[in-house]
């Protein structure tokens, strides 16, 4: 098979038309094997293979840096790159990350999985090498979803200012989770669409072609000299007026003309756009005829999930309260929003891939008399905390923050790991924090935040399958709830998903004689000063946490209990302070000890 014969980017050269499209058909076929066993980003990287095989032939990775926004399309880069063999075990905890990674590989030069930067590396590695007088070109590959991130226009602005020298792709196919929402993106389809423009365009060219001046340079850059000369006739594209050069749109499954439209590119001196139209999840039916995301990754709201208690929720709350808006940041159907749009469409607002814009919007709703909630994962939200704390905090208004897939997340590797936003939420002045350890909790917390409108209110929940808990072990408000009384030994407090290894651990030390008192505080700001007062009469108190150990909940715990002198020693459990690669979630908590077992085991620790 020609795909196992490629070793590097330097086997595709040579190659014929047809070899070159065998070699797609096999990538296709290995995205779609490995994505159906293991999960992971399938449409999205259906849509780059031609792309990828092009990029890949027109410049000389890792000399030439290629550069690939949010990075979940680079499953192709990572076949061409020498890692074929390897790829059957992707996202698998010692196999192959779902995104780029330096430790994999030289051709991996940035890892993050957070949508929009890409350009912004372009610049700075452009300045460098522009710095070391070295040749060597820059490629940011950027979807039109990515390029609704704000962080994407600052890139953009300021490569147009500066003239730094990178080719742009934007590998465009009309959706980010969704269909993308941008206007951006509306004219870009125009252009598409519009048979009088393209042919327009086709006439300006063929009048280009016959002008005798612009004749030599239309065979090295017949691109640029049709963009040049389409300005005359045309109102300035949106990239040119930021001084960034426009070409296309290119038939991105096309690989000569995309080789093209590289090579003229690559010549050009300053920032180039190259507008390539793909489609999302190519040569897969079952992709293809998604016409909500084209199978762009393989997750999907679990039946009995916290995802799917909040999706249910919001609905009914949706009917009770007409003013209730719910906000998403492109990701309607992952965040569990799509029940609550299709009954009330007028009220869910998508925004694009732009959490921060997300989150002072929802302050101006909120300041104009609506009640947003913003649906969005725990590691998204992390971008966007200054505007949480000083737009929503500082202005003390009732934004409602619904945060799934917080904690240990899994495959997704360290940037997904949503471990960050207890640390952060409970700095902000005025927050109250729920982490619901229930399905049945998630539909009580957010009742009840509904009733709190005189600050920001987050709810925390993480991504697997939640327990399901009879009516009398539902806590309600701010209160904590006892679960279990024990002598004044040890008193266990598990947070959210912790509660069940927690209680497990209680289990295993009872059978030892130790009888240890258990909470679910519910609340992990502001804390239950009933409960406080209550464990501060043990010896030991042992909180277990998914988020970072280090200023998170055990840590609020230990200060409220310093400040009443209680005389007790306080273990706090969670994760360590450093980037936690992908494997497992269960793995991972029992690597760090957050299983029944490792709890356990400190607390004996501590009791010897
Ligand atoms: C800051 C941020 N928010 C949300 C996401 C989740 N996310 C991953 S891919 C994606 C859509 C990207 O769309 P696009 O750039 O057009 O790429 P496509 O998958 O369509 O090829 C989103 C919203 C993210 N990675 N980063």
């Amino acid at each position: 098979m020609l795909l196992d014969a490629i070793t590097g980017p330097e086997d595709l050269q040579g190659r014929s038309p047809e070899e070159l499209a065998d070699l797609a058909d096999q990538i296709r076929h290995a995205v779609i094997e490995t994505v159906n066993e293991h999960g992971g980003h399938l449409g999205s990287n259906l849509g780059a293979v031609e792309l990828t095989i092009a990029l890949h032939r027109v410049f000389r990775s890792p000399h030439d840096a290629i550069l690939w926004d949010t990075g979940h399309q680079a499953y192709v880069h990572k076949m061409l790159t020498g890692r074929v063999g390897d790829f059957g075990r992707l996202r698998q905890a010692g196999g192959l990350s779902g995104y780029p990674s330096r430790a994999e590989s030289d051709h991996d030069w940035i890892e993050n999985s957070h949508a929009s930067t890409v350009l912004s590396y372009a610049h700075g590695l452009a300045t460098a090498f522009h710095a070391s007088d070295a040749r060597r070109e820059v490629v940011a590959v950027i979807g039109d979803g990515a390029l609704t991130g704000g962080m994407a226009f600052e890139g953009l602005n300021n490569l147009g200012h500066s003239g730094r020298d990178v080719v742009i792709v934007l590998n465009d196919n009309g959706r980010s989770y969704a269909p993308t929402v941008s206007k951006l993106s509306e004219s870009l389809v125009k252009i598409r669409n519009n048979p009088t423009y393209m042919r327009r365009q086709a006439k300006i060219e063929e009048i280009a072609e016959r002008i005798p001046w612009v004749g030599e340079q239309i065979h090295r850059g017949v691109q640029m000299s049709k963009a040049a000369i389409r300005e005359m006739w045309e109102p300035s594209a949106f990239f040119e007026d930021l001084g960034v050069r426009y070409m296309g749109p290119f038939d991105g499954h096309d690989i000569a003309s995309v080789e093209e439209a590289l090579q003229n590119a690559k010549e050009f001196e300053g920032p180039v756009v190259v507008h390539v139209l793909t489609q999302k999840g190519r040569g897969y039916a079952p992709a293809e005829q998604d016409d909500v995301k084209n199978m762009h990754d393989t997750g999907s709201m679990k039946e009995g999930s916290y995802t799917a208690a909040f999706s249910e929720t919001l609905v009914k709350l949706g009917d009770q309260h007409p003013e209730l808006v719910a906000i998403t940041a492109a990701m309607p159907d992952s965040t569990g929003l799509l029940p609550f749009r299709e009954r009330f469409p007028d009220r869910c607002i998508d925004v694009g891939i732009a959490e921060q814009h997300a989150v002072t919007a929802a302050t101006g709703m909120a300041m104009g008399g609506l009640r947003p909630l913003i649906a969005v994962y725990a590691t998204f939200l992390t971008r966007a905390f200054d505007q949480v704390n000083l737009d929503v905090g500082l202005h003390g208004q009732p934004v409602i923050f619904c945060l799934d897939r917080a904690g240990i997340t899994g495959p997704d590797g360290a940037s997904h790991h949503g471990i960050l936003d207890l640390v952060l939420l409970t700095k902000v002045p005025g927050m109250t924090v729920f982490a619901p350890s229930s399905f049945q909790e998630i539909q009580q917390m957010m009742e009840d935040a509904m009733g709190l409108t005189d600050g920001p209110v987050a709810i925390r929940w993480s991504r697997g399958k939640a327990a399901h808990v009879a009516d009398n072990e539902i806590g309600s408000g701010l209160h904590a709830r006892m679960i279990r009384s024990g002598d004044n030994s040890v008193a266990l407090l598990g947070f959210g998903q912790m509660l069940p290894a927690t209680l497990g651990a209680a289990d295993l030390l009872a059978a030892e004689g130790i009888h240890a008192t258990v909470y679910d505080p519910r609340v992990v700001t502001p804390l239950d000063p009933e409960m406080i007062d209550h464990i501060a009469t043990h010896e030991n108190v042992v909180t277990v946490e998914d988020g970072l150990r280090i200023g998170g909940a055990g840590a609020g715990v230990r200060d409220a209990l310093g400040e009443r002198d209680a005389d007790c020693r306080v273990r706090v459990l969670g994760v360590p302070t450093e980037y936690i690669p992908h494997g497992d979630p269960d793995d991972i908590h029992a690597g760090f000890g957050l299983d029944a077992a490792g709890i356990a085991a400190s607390v004996r620790k501590l009791l010897a």
